[in-house]
């Protein structure tokens, strides 16, 4: 197996849910009813009262009713209890709310005093005095409640609004970061490794910024929008951000998923608000990250209602775009790596029409941008970065830069003085391969077996000349796997059915190394056999690499819909091409394993001791591999155009697109990380 490319396919952040703000409205005031309507909360005690005039109050005091009285300054107020031998004629009816305290009560005019008529009658009960706290401590002590709850709604709503400066007071506006010469965040083109293809492209973009009238006095239109394309970690906002940098413009930028939002019609102003405050700045950069977030193709699942928030949020977008004026000064890029699932309106012209592709960095690229992460490393002295870069095969930047900082967290857990050349590759593989498994538990024959088996592949893969270069081999379990061979997969433009054969072979040489030398076949094969019949499928139905089917491509293009492009006659050939396919291979392993048995004896002896080996020790035992890799070679074509020996070369490249397209109908096999709880479950 290949070394493996990580996997990139995941860049979608997980969505907050969301909901209609109307619901947050109905709770809110619903709560606030019930605790204004549940008594005012003021004089909620055990004693059923009546209220009276203070007149009545003092002929009651007169008539005897009471023995006892209770003076509240605080609020006013005077009540007494009336004893029970009066109840009747105070209240008309008897006792029989059992339990509780029957009293009247009335508010006596502050001139008033109440001591001095109750002295007057002669009043012989009891008279407290209170001070009860004032109306406007009871008011706040009712509505503290209501205050905590709303308190604790705008903190959660400020929370889900992602820590914005604003939260739930400023939900409609934008929360576009600006960056500017004011905030010292200018970065250049200097800033951006590699990508020479894709600055040139946006060079023009910088030279409409600078100097738009070059462009409007010919009466060309600058154009509004760019879109840059390329896998996530390539560098597509560092790219944009230098664009703004070189300009010396403001730059706006925003992530295509801060516009979904819990609220209905938030997208949408903060669209509006972006786009003002851009024009205000004009000349400036608009940059949407993820710009998919917002872009999905409108109309599907649309059944469910869900989408119309993103829809409406889309559609602003798309009114803005238009709305402005094309000297306004203001150009938009964008961000994605499915420009396949964007709207087809967003990339209509005078919109997103002009397509930018970052892609990942080649072998040259990854050399320039190892240095600039290299840069703050206290490294080892003499530290091949040519090497670093050519095992790291599909990596974009942000995967180098990972790997740097994770090379030097090695170095410092291993008390290294410097960062070296083994801390790298240890950061390499825990990238690709995920944490090794020091623990799993094996039995001899089970390490035997793995051994052997990861053994087949490198010793059938060192005596193929197409076969993939190999680095290392491991019986070290790291993910779901128990064990590896790695290789360089070449980057080739171009591949051919030798070359396909040579690396099916290869990847058959762990089972049939098993066969030969255990005597039984194992489950461990499982991804060898996938990898390989993907492969052999791939030739057959789409390359028209086997004889029966020479020269017909059955490729399943989504276009066609559900009828087969072939018939089941064709569908039996393919069968029994690709199983032809595969058991020639298998044999021919097999015999070159039995050829070289005593050397991969040798190896798998090794291995089984040493758990890891590389490159020198396999050649120790092989000897040196007569044949030249593809760096070797493209070395020897550098130094000949260095002498200007190549002439038509520039132009055969880009015509090479589509066959390498046709070829990644059948990828590279590579062992697959996602599934790692499978293989644990499995494991135990
Ligand atoms: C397993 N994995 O899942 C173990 C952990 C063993 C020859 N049982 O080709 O790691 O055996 O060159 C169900 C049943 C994966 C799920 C069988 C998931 C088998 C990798 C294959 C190394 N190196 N194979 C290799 C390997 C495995 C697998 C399965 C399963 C070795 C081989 C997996
Ligand atoms: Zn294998």
């Amino acid at each position: 197996m290949p070394t493996q490319i990580p996997d990139n396919k995941n860049p979608q952040k997980p969505k907050m849910p969301r909901f209609n703000l109307n619901w947050i409205y109905i709770i809110v005031i619903g709560t606030l009813a019930f605790m204004l309507f549940q008594g005012n909360g003021l004089s909620s005690d055990s004693s059923y009262n009546k209220e009276v005039s203070y007149t009545v109050f003092k002929d009651y005091i007169a008539k005897g009713y009471t023995e006892k009285i209770k003076v509240d300054m605080g609020k006013g107020e005077v009540s007494m209890v009336i004893k029970p031998a009066n109840v009747r004629e105070v209240f008309k009816q008897g006792t029989d709310r059992t339990g509780k305290m029957p009293t009247v009560s009335t508010r006596y005019p502050s001139t008033d005093k109440i001591e001095d008529y109750l002295d007057s009658q002669n009043f012989k009960g009891d008279v407290t005095y209170e001070k009860s706290s004032d109306v406007w401590f009871n008011l706040l002590s009712s509505l503290l409640p209501i205050i905590i709850l709303v308190a604790v709604w705008i903190f959660f709503m400020r929370r889900m609004g992602s820590g914005g400066s604003g939260g739930v007071f400023s939900v409609g506006k934008s929360k576009a970061k600006l960056f500017d010469k004011e905030n010292g965040t200018q970065v250049t083109f200097k800033d951006v490794a590699g990508q020479e293809g894709a600055k040139q492209e946006v060079q023009e973009i910088v030279d409409f910024l600078k100097n738009p009238s070059k462009y409007t006095e010919l009466g060309g239109k600058i154009p509004k929008g760019a879109l840059l394309v390329g896998p996530p970690g390539t560098g597509k906002t560092l790219l944009a951000k230098a664009v703004a940098g070189e300009a010396n413009v403001p730059f706006f930028s925003m992530s295509g998923s801060d516009f979904v939002e819990m609220f209905v019609g938030v997208g949408a102003s903060r669209v509006r608000d972006l786009f003002s405050q851009a024009k205000a700045k004009a000349p400036s950069i608009v940059f949407i990250d993820e710009i998919d977030a917002v872009g999905r193709a409108r109309g599907k699942n649309a059944s469910f209602g869900g989408n119309d928030e993103r829809e409406n949020t889309l559609n602003q977008l798309l009114t803005e775009m238009d709305g402005f004026g094309t000297n306004s000064g203001v150009i938009i890029m964008a961000a994605t790596n499915r420009v396949d699932i964007l709207d087809k309106a967003l990339l209509r012209a005078g919109r997103f029409d002009r397509q930018i592709h970052v892609d990942l960095p080649d072998l040259q690229e990854r050399v320039a941008i190892f240095h600039v992460h290299l840069k703050p490393l206290k490294l080892e002295e003499g530290l091949d970065v040519d090497f670093l870069a050519r095992q790291t095969p599909g990596f974009s930047g942000a995967d180098i830069a990972n790997v740097c900082n994770e090379a030097a967290l090695i170095a410092a857990r291993h008390n290294h003085t410097s960062v070296v050349k083994q801390d790298f590759l240890d950061a390499v593989d825990r990238i690709v391969g995920g944490l090794e498994k020091k623990t799993k538990v094996m039995t001899a024959a089970e390490k035997h077996t793995i051994a052997l088996h990861e053994a087949g592949h490198a010793s059938v893969s060192w005596l193929l000349e197409h076969a993939n270069p190999l680095v290392k081999v491991t019986i070290v379990p790291r993910g779901q796997a128990l064990g590896a061979a790695w290789y360089l997969p070449e980057e080739r433009n171009i591949t051919t059915k030798e070359q396909m054969l040579d690396e099916i072979c290869a990847t058959l040489g762990g089972r049939a190394a098993e066969e030969l030398f255990t005597g039984h076949i194992s489950s461990g094969a499982l991804n060898d056999l996938e990898t390989v019949t993907k492969r052999a499928y791939g030739m057959v139905a789409f390359l028209g690499m086997s004889e029966s089917l020479f020269n017909l491509c059955y490729y399943n293009n989504e276009e066609y819909g559900f009828t087969k492009p072939y018939s089941d006659k064709t569908a039996e050939r393919m069968d029994e091409e690709v199983r032809q396919l595969i058991a020639t291979q298998y044999e021919r392993a097999k015999k070159i394993l039995s050829e070289h048995a005593g050397q991969h004896a040798a190896l798998a002896a090794l291995l089984e001791q040493r758990e890891v080996i590389y490159t020198e020790d396999v050649e120790a035992i092989f000897g040196k591999r007569p044949w030249k890799s593809r760096a070797e070679e493209l070395l020897e074509t550098e130094n000949l155009a260095l002498e200007g020996v190549t002439p038509q070369q520039a132009e055969a490249e880009t015509d090479d697109e589509q066959a390498a397209n046709a070829s990644s109908a059948t990828p590279p096999p590579m062992p697959k990380a996602e599934s790692e709880e499978t293989g644990e479950e499995a494991g135990q």
